[in-house]
C-alpha cells in the first residue's frame, strides 16, 4: 500500500462527519433520480422578472416540506465544468487543477462511484440520460469505469432538425423520450439526467418559448436569454414530475436537483445587479463569489420535515448526503465531502482555485473579505491572521489530498469492505452509440 494512500486515508478518517439520525435512511429503498440543472444558479430561485416568477415549479419544490433545500450550496468546478460537477457528485472528490478529470484520466481511472456503491450495497440498477453524443467529456469511458449499467446518450435519441440545440436534444424531449428506457430499469434504480438547453448562449427556438413569459430587458442578451431558458428548464422539470406522478414512480423516488456551475459570467454581473435589487457601482468581488451558489434540492415524497437548510457546503458533499438518506453508511469509502445534514460538518467551502468561503469570511484571489460587511479586510488582528492561515491551510490540504488520490489513481490500491472492483469490459453501450 503506497504511503500516499495512507495519508489520504488518515485525512478522510479525521474529517468524517457522520450522519444525522433524524434523516439517515429516510429515503431507504427509494429510486434515485439526479437531475443536473445545466448552468443553473441559485439567484434564479424565487426570482421574479416583470413581476413573474422565472421558475415557478422549481420554486415550489424548493419550498416544499418534502424537500431538503440548501441556500448556501456552492459549485466547486474547475475547467472540467459539467464533468467536474459529475465527478464530484459521483465520487465526492474534486476535479483536477487543470483540465477535465473525465477527459484526462477517465480511460484508466479506478472509481468507487455512486452507481457501483448503490448497486453493490443495495441492488440498484443505473442509467444516465443525456441529449449530447456519447463521447463528449469522454463520458462513455468514464461511465464504464464508474459502473453505469446504461448510458442513454444522444446516440439513442432522435436529435434531427429542431429537436436539438447546439448542445443536444432539448430538455422537454429528453425527459419525454427517456421514458421507454426508464421504464425498463429494474427498481430500485439510480438514474441521472443531464439537461442541456439552459447552456450558453441560451438560444431557444421561438416555438419552444412560453408566450406568457416576458423576459428582462437588462442590456445583456445573455441575461435576457438566460431567463428564457431557465423558464423552459423549469417547465421541462414540471412535465417530468407530472409523468412521475402519473406513472406512480413519484411516491417511491427521491429526486435530487442541482445546478452544476454558474451560467452568467462575472463580467455580466453589473448588468444583472439592478435585477437583483443591487447598485451596479457597488458590486464587489465578494458579490461575484456569492453568485457561485447553485441550487440543491433533495425531494423526498412523504418526508414532511424538510425545509431550507443554511449550512455552507458544495458539490463535494452531495454523495455522502444521498447515501446516508438511503441508509448506506459511507465511513468505509474515500470521500472528501461531508453529509450536508450532519451536525458535525465544517462550514469551510473550498473552490477548485484554492479560494474558499465560510459564513464569516471569504478568500478571493488572495484577498480576505468580511462576508457580513462585504468589505476586504485590510488590517487583520493577529487572531484573524492566524484563523485565515488555518482556513487556507485546510482548503489547500483538501485539494491536495484529492489531487494526490486522483492523479496517482490511488483507489487502485484501496479495497473498501465488500467492494467489488469495476471492470469496464463488463459494460457495453455500443448498441446504438458511436
Ligand atoms: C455537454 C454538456 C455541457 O454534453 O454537459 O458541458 P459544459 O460545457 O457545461 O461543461
Ligand atoms: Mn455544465
Amino acid at each position: 500500500k503506497p504511503e500516499e494512500l495512507k495519508t489520504v486515508q488518515k485525512y478522510v478518517k479525521e474529517h468524517y462527519a457522520g450522519m444525522n439520525p433524524t434523516y439517515a435512511g429516510k429515503a431507504k429503498g427509494k429510486n434515485v433520480i439526479v437531475i443536473h440543472l445545466e448552468s443553473f444558479q441559485q439567484f434564479s430561485i424565487d426570482r421574479k422578472v416583470n413581476g413573474q416568477e422565472v421558475t415557478p415549479f422549481l420554486n415550489s419544490l424548493y419550498h416544499s416540506q418534502d424537500s431538503l433545500s440548501f441556500d448556501n450550496f456552492f459549485h466547486e468546478v474547475g475547467q472540467g465544468k459539467t464533468s467536474d460537477a459529475e465527478n464530484m457528485l459521483e465520487t465526492s472528490t474534486f476535479g483536477l487543477p487543470q483540465g477535465s478529470l473525465f477527459a484526462k484520466l477517465g480511460n484508466d481511472q479506478t472509481f468507487q462511484a455512486m452507481p457501483a456503491i448503490l448497486n453493490q450495497r443495495a441492488g440498484y440498477s443505473s442509467a444516465v440520460f443525456h441529449g449530447n453524443n456519447g463521447t463528449f467529456w469522454n463520458r462513455t469511458n468514464v461511465y464504464k469505469n464508474m459502473g453505469y449499467q446504461n448510458w442513454i446518450s444522444g446516440n439513442y435519441f432522435d436529435v434531427s432538425g429542431k429537436r436539438e440545440t447546439a448542445w443536444g436534444l432539448k430538455d422537454k424531449l429528453l425527459f419525454k423520450d427517456s421514458v421507454p428506457y426508464l421504464e425498463q430499469l429494474q427498481q430500485p434504480f439510480y438514474a441521472k439526467y443531464l439537461t442541456v438547453t439552459n447552456h450558453t448562449p441560451y438560444e431557444l427556438d421561438k416555438e419552444d418559448q412560453d408566450p406568457n413569459f416576458q423576459t428582462s430587458n437588462s442590456g445583456s442578451k445573455y441575461i435576457d436569454n438566460y431567463f428564457i431558458t431557465n423558464h423552459y428548464l423549469d417547465q421541462s422539470i414540471q412535465e417530468f414530475f407530472n409523468y412521475l406522478k402519473q406513472s406512480g414512480l413519484y411516491d417511491n423516488t427521491m429526486v435530487v436537483l442541482y445546478g452544476d456551475h454558474y451560467g452568467i459570467n462575472n463580467s455580466e454581473n453589473r448588468q444583472l445587479a439592478p435585477l437583483l435589487g443591487k447598485d451596479p457601482n457597488q458590486w464587489t468581488e465578494l458579490d461575484s463569489e456569492n453568485m457561485q451558489r447553485t441550487p440543491l434540492i433533495i425531494h423526498v415524497p412523504g418526508l414532511k420535515n424538510g425545509g431550507i437548510n443554511h449550512t455552507y457546503g458544495g458539490e463535494i458533499d452531495v454523495a455522502p448526503t444521498i447515501e446516508h438518506l438511503l441508509g448506506i453508511s459511507t465511513k468505509r469509502y474515500i470521500q472528501l465531502g461531508q453529509d450536508l445534514l450532519s451536525n458535525n460538518r465544517s462550514q469551510l467551502v473550498v473552490m477548485r482555485n484554492k479560494d474558499w468561503i465560510t459564513p464569516e469570511y471569504a478568500s478571493i484571489s488572495g484577498t480576505i473579505w468580511n462576508c457580513r460587511t462585504n468589505t476586504p479586510i485590510e488590517n487583520p488582528t493577529e487572531e484573524q491572521e492566524n484563523l485565515f492561515k488555518k482556513l487556507q491551510a485546510e482548503a489547500t490540504e483538501k485539494l491536495s489530498v484529492s489531487d494526490s488520490l486522483n492523479q496517482k489513481n490511488l483507489l487502485r490500491f484501496y479495497e473498501p469492505k465488500g467492494f467489488k472492483k469495476i471492470e469496464s469490459s463488463d459494460y457495453d453501450y455500443s448498441k446504438k452509440s458511436t
